[in-house]
């Protein structure tokens, strides 16, 4: 191929592989704005580079050092995708290896991010797939060096490179202004320090825990919670324009700010978040250390009038959930919290400030970023859920869970060990039972307070063969857990969770 002929190739790899790229960078900014694909690799050969390479950058290039780098990632793109464009023409395989191979590269670095969720090699994943698509249907629009009747010509395909250059260098705008709010609040809450709290939580009592291997922990760490909402992109609320209003049915309505929030007198507590779609032996399930402001203290600040029994918490975006009032006036630790395990909240779970409320199901309580409490009557406003067709109130049901065994085990002495929770009542009790045997008292860890999940651990004599475990749980009011099996619609599932296990 002669020298002229090859920058037509080479433009068409370039042109594929920006318009890979802005389409990533657009999908990063709707769905994973921590996954810039160009900026994830930028910062893992921040991480992978010896400090003699760092050194060398700030001095040539001093406090420009990240954006030499970011012009420097983008020099070797270029020339790299001038290359898979001027390879495919002879080997198409290999120029296509060489862009999934640069894909898969960006993969590992959205993967190995702090903090990094499946979500975020998506915007890497879909780079290579339209590059590579691109690059095919970009050449085979390039004029051939004889032409005949009805061949490309040289013009249309420079449309058709400059169209799919225009349309990656628009998604790359339009993805980089998407993702900067993301950036801003997390960067507000990395520098954030979370007040020392005026009410320290008790400690995890030593008795609390059990030691056993495949049990849940007690406290779940944030980076294993559970997480559930209707957001596609997680809201990105800077504390410093947060603000709670708290109107509706009140005689004072206000506005409470966050530097009010922060300097209030704070209260630690521990608490069982549980969401209502968590079927029988599921995992929508954790306990944290929870630190915020009772929200009763601020409904009695409010006062509201005669006739209210709802208070309907609204997020910045536009998810409803209706709250008994009761449960955030009596004495429980119904809390506005900013602080989850001893960190500011992680953004998916609400940062800068939610709603935990023990004893409720999550979508009648546990409100992320939420912005206002509305006072109100079950009769006069219903809440996100309500109108999909959840019951209006949502209690928790008193359950346990099976964590081990799991398959198979030798015969002999076996530990069955799982969880029981029942907030704000707390469990009693814990019954094992053997293939539809009789049920045997289980023995129960020390419970951290009524409003968690507490541990539990039976020793079975395991025989031979195939066996069905089952598991019960009797709350501190008398309550035995019911075997009548309810699916999760509308107010939470009901029945045993039982596990088979092969005895060897
Ligand atoms: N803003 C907002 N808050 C929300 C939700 C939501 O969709 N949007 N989902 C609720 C539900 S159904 C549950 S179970 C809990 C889950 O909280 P987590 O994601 O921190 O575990 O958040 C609740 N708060
Ligand atoms: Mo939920």
């Amino acid at each position: 191929m002669s020298a002229r002929a090859r920058w037509m190739p080479a433009l068409a790899g370039i042109a594929a592989v920006a318009f890979g790229l802005g389409l990533a960078e657009l999908a990063a900014g709707l769905l994973a704005p921590r996954a810039s694909p160009v900026l994830v690799v930028g910062s893992l050969l921040i991480d992978l580079a010896p400090p003699w390479a760092k050194d060398a950058a700030i001095a040539l290039f001093g406090t420009g050092d990240k954006v030499a780098l970011l012009v420097g990632v983008g020099i070797v793109l270029l020339v790299l995708a001038a290359l898979a464009g001027i390879l495919h023409v002879r080997r198409p395989l290999l120029a296509r290896l060489l862009v999934i191979a640069g894909g898969v590269f960006g993969m590992i670095a959205a993967a190995t991010r702090e903090g990094a969720g499946v979500a975020d090699i998506l915007p890497a994943a879909a780079a290579t797939v339209a590059a590579v698509l691109a690059l095919g249907a970009l050449l085979s629009r390039r004029p051939t060096e004889e032409p005949r009747a009805g061949d490309p010509d040289r013009r249309s395909f420079l449309v058709w490179a400059g169209g799919a250059g225009a349309i990656g260098l628009l998604g790359a705008v339009g993805g980089f202004a998407l993702q900067s709010g993301a950036r801003t609040v997390t960067a507000v809450r990395e520098t954030f320090r979370l007040p020392t709290p005026a009410t320290t939580a008790p400690p995890v009592p030593a008795g609390a825990e059990l030691a056993i291997d495949g049990l849940t922990p007690v406290i779940t760490p944030n980076a294993d919670f559970y997480r559930i909402d209707t957001a596609l992109q997680v809201p990105n609320l800077d504390p410093r324009s947060w603000a709670l209003r708290i109107r509706g049915m009140v005689e004072q309505e206000f506005e409470l700010t966050w530097d009010e929030l922060l300097a209030l007198p704070l209260a630690e507590s521990h608490t069982t978040l549980m969401c209502v779609s968590n079927p029988v032996g599921g995992n929508l399930i954790g306990t944290a250390r929870w630190v915020g402001y009772p929200i009763r203290e601020l409904l009695a600040r409010a006062r509201p009038t005669a006739g209210a029994d709802m208070v309907l918490s609204r997020s910045v975006d536009g998810f409803t959930a209706s709250t008994p009032l009761e449960a955030l006036t009596d004495e429980r630790n119904a809390i506005l919290a900013i602080g989850m395990n001893g960190e500011p909240l992680p953004l998916e779970h609400g940062f800068p400030v939610r709603m935990v409320v023990p004893g409720l199901y999550g979508y009648v309580s546990a409100t992320k970023w939420v912005t206002e409490l509305e006072v109100t009557r079950f009769d006069a406003a219903t809440a996100y859920w309500t109108d999909r067709g959840w019951s209006e109130r949502g209690p928790i049901k008193i359950s346990s869970r099976i964590d081990v065994p799991r398959g198979s085990v030798a015969a002999g002495s076996t530990v069955v060990a799982g969880v029981a929770w029942h907030q704000h009542t707390g469990i009693a009790g814990v019954e094992v039972s053997v293939d539809e045997g009789p049920w045997r008292e289980a023995e129960l860890a020390t419970a951290i307070s009524e409003d968690t999940w507490v541990q539990w651990r039976y020793v079975w004599d395991a025989a031979p063969g195939e066996h069905e475990l089952r598991v019960r749980a009797t709350s501190v009011d008398g309550e035995v857990q019911t075997g009548d099996v309810q699916g999760v619609v509308p107010d939470g599932a009901t029945g045993y969770d039982a596990v088979r296990v092969t005895v060897a």
